[in-house]
């Protein structure tokens, strides 16, 4: 009876505080999940690893030239380079750009099978005519341990990813197990990565979906690897998607490679892609770098109430209720309704051409 007694009033008070709980959760009406993309990305100098196809388009080249000048203005430190499919010469054509831009000794990690494997224009060429020390991609650890080893080494919540390729190398390495001293891929991340932002995907229409009649290769090419990453990343993620930056967003820069010294590897890496001159092409890997190292500044706006749902094919739509950390970049546009795009354009010009530090 005692016991009855006792039991009675403690379930009471449960019942109590649970409808106390319940009329407060009632009252305040939960905010719409958000992130503050402005705080995140270009408050400080970014501490940044660059996973970059480096071969099928040269947009990568141009993107890891104008990397190294920000670099030589303080802007980022630049603690590795990755490669995300198998072109043998994808990270030697990365260790040139480095190597040219007076940084030969970032580490240099390169994907390891399975990964996509797609032909180049550029890389053999790039590697081929200019001083490297890296021979073969074979020839630099893989990525998957490169990212393990410099993560471990940085400070809590500090690194920025920027992926201007595809998601093999974070997939993998999101499900490493612990080794060492060292946690599991899955916490390390969570412990070291501040943002990643991940060029791809077509945020048409709000809210935004993507049926993939404008093409994503950044998704499609490793499709498990893709869903497997944005479904899982324990940390926000930005996206720059293709409509901003890419094919479809008219956002053009290269051919004022032309003004460069012909022995530029990112003006080579233009010529070899176009079979001559360097030409325009548009700067999706461009503007995905310079928004990871200097944020939304004048140049764009971001959408960050809600997060993708993304199918196993690699459409999605943007759903405003959820509740993942995301967000993804917008035009800015004038009150005519005009977009900036002379503006990216003009910032990504000053960047390219700025002659290295010697
Ligand atoms: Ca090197
Ligand atoms: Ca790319």
């Amino acid at each position: 009876m005692r016991n009855w007694k006792r039991w009675s009033s403690s379930f009471a008070v449960v019942l109590l505080i649970g409808g106390l709980q319940a009329s407060l959760s009632m009252a305040q009406p939960a905010e719409p999940p958000s992130i503050d993309v402005a705080a995140l990305v270009g408050k400080q100098p970014a501490r940044l690893i660059y996973d970059t196809d480096m071969d099928s388009d040269c947009d990568d080249a141009g993107a890891l030239g104008i990397l190294h000048t920000l670099a030589d203005r303080g802007e980022v430190e630049i603690i590795a380079v990755t490669t995300s499919a198998l072109h043998p010469k994808a990270g030697p054509a990365a260790d040139v750009i480095n190597t040219y831009y007076g940084r030969p000794n970032i580490p240099i990690g390169t994907a390891r099978p399975p990964a996509p494997d797609y032909p180049s224009r550029y890389a053999g060429g790039v590697a081929d005519r200019f001083p490297h020390d890296l021979p073969e991609g074979t020839d630099a650890p893989d990525a998957v341990a490169v990212y393990r080893e410099i993560l471990s080494k940085q400070p809590d919540g500090s690194v920025t990813i920027v992926t201007v390729g595809d998601m093999t190398n974070l997939a993998k390495l999101l499900v490493t197990p612990a080794a060492g001293d060292g946690p599991d891929g899955m916490t390390l991340v969570k412990q070291k990565v501040k943002v990643w932002v991940c060029m791809g995907g077509n945020f048409i229409g709000k809210p935004a979906k993507d049926d993939l009649k404008l093409g994503n290769n950044n998704f499609t090419v490793d499709k498990k690897a893709t869903y497997a990453a944005i479904t899982q990343w324990p940390t926000p993620i930005v996206f720059a998607g293709r409509e901003m930056c890419s094919v479809p967003s008219g956002v053009v820069a290269g051919a004022r490679l032309n003004e460069v010294p012909a022995d530029h590897p990112v003006r080579v890496a233009y010529e070899l892609y176009f079979g001559g001159q360097a030409k325009d092409r548009h700067v999706a890997d461009l503007a995905a770098v310079i928004f990871s190292v200097r944020g939304l500044g004048d140049l764009w706006e971001a959408e960050s109430v809600g997060s993708m749902d993304l199918n196993e094919d690699m459409t999605f739509t943007w759903n405003p209720a959820g509740t993942r950390t995301m967000a993804y970049l917008l035009k800015k546009f004038d009150e005519k309704g005009k977009p900036n795009d002379d503006a990216v354009e003009a910032v990504i010009n000053e960047l390219l051409l700025q002659p290295r530090r010697e």
